[in-house]
């Protein structure tokens, strides 16, 4: 696997039952307890033979540690709950996951206030990093958001207009995306192709291909004008949208973990309510995003399972397929941080990981 530093290269709870998360814990112990141990051992001996002077090694090396331990409890789970689908399964903080398995306990069933993923379960059951280190891993699954270069028209003008951009801005936005993105150069009614960035200046043509910058937008009609000021800094309009899509996605978007505004999007264009989906996951404590939301998975069967307006039972299906993990080594005043992108459902091309690595990016430290 290749990784460069500040620049980007490619190639390179509670379970569904309280069993469930017992049987996860033990499979992790049997399967995957010797990654932590490994690793743990290889940064106290790092730590001794370096001192205190090499700080920024160990940092970086605690970032991929923490990020091997992510893809460890991410197969564990993946494997032993048959998929992943939603952070309540146990991934939605992956150090307290691995903490907990490595001493052989099953936090997930006894927590009595159930956390935000974003919230450490219990300090103690979170694997423990030398001192001085403070090591943070988020998980997000861009499987929950609105693929950009695969997402219909109708979804796109529902979403621009739950943005609340006007009928008119809402279908130049989506006319001059899905313009730009496809091969010929046909423009649509609203839209726009290279007979009008043309007479730009300076002139350049469109992309006519998937988007895989999303500061390009600056150079999408319409994107320009209502997602840019005017010597180009990104607004808030930008960092909502950039919130809400993925620009490697291209799979069915999974419920689990979609934002609000793309599953009202969904509701649109399926014509279902809302409520119904969001009632479903938020499980018995009343809040979304707990280790307590309850999971839409194929082979569940509850009463309360969510259906479209006809009656006929939503699609649950889409898995948390792309996944973006984000690790940040705090120490000192420093922060070393690493950022990574997992396509879960695909298998490592090098054999060395349980699933594929596509792409690494680090800022800080030394290597
Ligand atoms: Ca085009």
């Amino acid at each position: 696997m290749n990784v460069v530093d500040g620049d980007t290269v490619k190639q390179a709870g509670k379970g569904r039952r309280a069993g469930g998360a017992l049987l996860l814990v033990l499979g992790f112990i049997m399967l995957g307890s010797w990654i932590v141990l490994q690793f743990m051992g290889r940064v106290k001996s790092e730590m001794a033979v370096r001192g205190r002077g090499d700080e920024a090694v160990v940092a970086r090396n605690l970032a991929f540690q923490a990020l091997e331990i992510t893809i460890g409890v991410l197969a564990e789970i993946r494997l032993l709950d048959d998929g992943l689908y939603n952070p309540a399964q146990g991934w939605g903080d992956p150090m307290v996951f691995a903490g907990s398995a490595a001493r052989g306990e099953d936090d997930f069933a006894t927590g009595e206030e159930p956390a935000a993923y974003g919230e450490q379960l219990d300090e103690s059951a979170a694997i423990l990093f030398p001192e001085g280190f403070e090591v943070e891993v988020r998980i997000r699954d861009e499987s929950g958001l609105l693929p950009l270069n695969h997402t219909s028209e109708d979804r796109w003008k529902h979403f621009f207009e739950l943005m609340e951009f006007s009928a008119d801005d809402a279908l130049v936005l989506t006319h001059s995306l899905l313009d730009w993105i496809d091969r010929d150069d046909r423009p649509r009614l609203h839209g726009a192709e290279a007979e009008t960035y043309m007479l730009r200046s300076p002139p350049y043509r469109p992309a006519n291909a998937p988007i895989t910058d999303i500061q390009d937008l600056l150079l999408i009609q319409g994107f320009d004008r209502l997602f840019f000021d005017e010597v180009g800094v990104p607004n808030d309009r930008f960092r909502t949208f950039e919130d809400h899509v993925s620009v490697w996605s291209d799979g069915p978007v999974n419920m689990n973990t979609a934002p609000i505004l793309v599953l009202q999007t969904l509701a649109e264009d399926l014509n279902f309510e809302v409520d119904r989906v969001v009632d479903f996951l938020t499980g018995p404590d009343g809040k979304r995003g707990t280790f307590v939301d309850r999971i839409l998975r194929p082979g569940v069967v509850e009463a309360d399972l969510p259906r479209d307006n006809s009656g006929n039972l939503l699609d649950f299906r889409a898995e948390s397929r792309y996944l973006e993990v984000d690790v940040r080594v705090f120490y000192g005043t420093t922060t070393f941080r690493l950022m990574a992108r997992l396509d879960s459902t695909e298998s490592d091309p090098e054999d060395i990981y349980p699933m594929k690595i596509v792409y690494i990016q680090t800022w800080g430290g030394k290597s």
